[in-house]
């Protein structure tokens, strides 16, 4: 075990809700049973490699303020790879995290040529590997950074140059043989600058159409190399372009289907994209499930007052329990899991900073599924829903759903039927259900 945490001398502990020692879990208890599963297999936490060892905080009003010695060091862009992933994988193993996810520049440098990137991909996987095997942890996703090189500034697959789609392509291939070799559980198509600054200068349906077809090619490429996990799109409305594609999962819905790919892609839902499109954080996981597009999480937390993606590490028991909720009625993870998209506040600079960001993060998360659990077990907020749609299973709401009743036979029905009787919604009432199991559920 490398030491670059030196600090931290063993694995964080789990030591219970009354435990005041910061570099222990108060909740996250990765072997209690919950509604018969290990806490960690409902949960499935991962590591980012990108916020938490390839940024050093700087932000575009100044510099790097963390202490991340392998990020320019000027020396020999290999060795501070390998730094870099000394240290991850250190981290990873110190926490207890299951999982890890990265782009292809996060773990490996890009070379002077395709080539030379494609080796130092090779060589830091080979690694990687090596790691995995040693420590237990695992990959839950890779993906390509195609929005941080100038030739992406006007986006990979939508491009207005087929040379840049064709670059992009390439870049995917790799990243996708190479998290297919690391036994990755899923693939993420991040459109980090797929979308538009303005309609002067962009086609859109001629963009749609190329985001398409680059779908279509992973699809396709996926199934040669015999990859089993599923592609994930990431919905985001806005940021860094104006408008993104990938707006959010009902836009995401309607475009798989109109591309014919909603057996093999999937989505991974980000709380700060939610938010960020005007939605809540529960809303977009029940329109995923509602569609089969359930993927994964990425877990963080947005800030009710900035109107930008901060990718705080997740604060919010409530949100987070109404989240779970929706994963657990539906019946949970199966090849997805909660990777931590969060990063330190910059001025965060002590290494026990990224422990107590994640340690934060996993009880915040561990809590909210033992809430989900016992709402759901006891039934408390399904029996209001199911009884609330009860009479849909009448003849009049089957005959509707079935097809068997038409405009003219309904109006026929009404006019014979005067009396409607209106139910209560109750939504104080679940809200203050939702509140309690907050307060008692231990
Ligand atoms: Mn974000």
């Amino acid at each position: 075990m490398n030491d670059f945490f030196s600090s931290v001398t063993q694995p964080i502990p789990f030591e219970g809700p009354e435990s005041e020692n910061p570099l222990a879990f108060r909740w996250y208890d990765a072997d209690r049973l919950v509604a018969g599963k290990p806490m960690r297999d409902h949960l499935r936490f991962a590591v980012c490699y990108w916020h938490s060892f390839a940024w050093d905080g700087f932000d575009i009003f100044g510099q790097g303020t963390l202490d991340r010695p392998w990020i320019g060091s000027g020396g020999d862009a290999m060795d501070a790879a390998k730094m870099k992933m000394a240290a991850a994988f250190e981290f990873f193993e110190k926490l207890g995290t299951p999982f890890y996810c990265f782009h292809d520049v996060d773990i490996a440098p890009p070379g002077d040529t395709l080539a030379e990137t494609a080796r130092n991909l090779d060589e830091m996987a080979t690694l990687a590997l090596s790691y995995q095997e040693s420590t237990g942890v695992e990959l839950l996703w890779g993906t390509a950074n195609l929005f941080s090189e100038k030739k992406y500034m006007a986006g990979a697959a939508t491009n207005p140059d087929p040379e840049v789609f064709a670059h992009a392509a390439g870049q995917i291939c790799h990243a996708l043989e190479t998290t297919h070799r690391l036994g990755g559980h899923n693939y993420v198509m991040w459109g980090g600058r797929e979308g538009y600054e303005t309609l002067l200068n962009t086609d859109y349906q001629q963009e749609r159409e190329q985001l398409g077809r680059m779908l279509a090619l992973v699809v396709e490429h996926k199934h040669k190399i015999g990859f089993d996990g599923p592609i994930l799109l990431e919905p985001k409305p806005f940021e860094p372009t104006k408008h993104q594609y990938d707006f959010d999962v009902a836009a995401c819905d309607a475009f798989l289907q109109r591309y014919d790919l909603v057996d093999d892609v999937k989505l991974n839902i980000e709380v700060n994209h939610a938010t960020l499109s005007g939605h809540d954080f529960d809303h977009e996981i029940a329109a995923a499930f509602a569609s089969n597009l359930f993927g994964s999480i990425d877990a963080n937390a947005g800030d009710d007052r900035l109107g930008w993606d901060v990718d705080r590490f997740p604060v919010s028991v409530e949100q987070m329990s109404l989240g779970m909720y929706q994963i657990l009625r539906n019946g949970g993870f199966t090849t997805g899991g909660l990777n931590f998209d969060s990063k330190l506040r910059r001025q965060s600079i002590d290494r026990e900073d990224l422990f107590y960001g994640h340690i934060g993060g996993m009880d915040v998360m561990a809590r909210s599924l033992l809430i989900a659990a016992e709402l759901l077990a006891d039934g408390v907020v399904e029996d209001v829903l199911k009884s609330r749609y009860q009479s849909w299973t009448n003849p009049l709401g089957q005959g509707i759903l079935g097809g068997s009743e038409t405009l003219e036979s309904l109006r026929l029905h009404a006019s014979e039927n005067d009396y409607v009787a209106p139910a209560s919604g109750q939504q104080e009432h679940l809200e203050n259900v939702v509140r309690r199991y907050i307060e008692q559920v231990r």
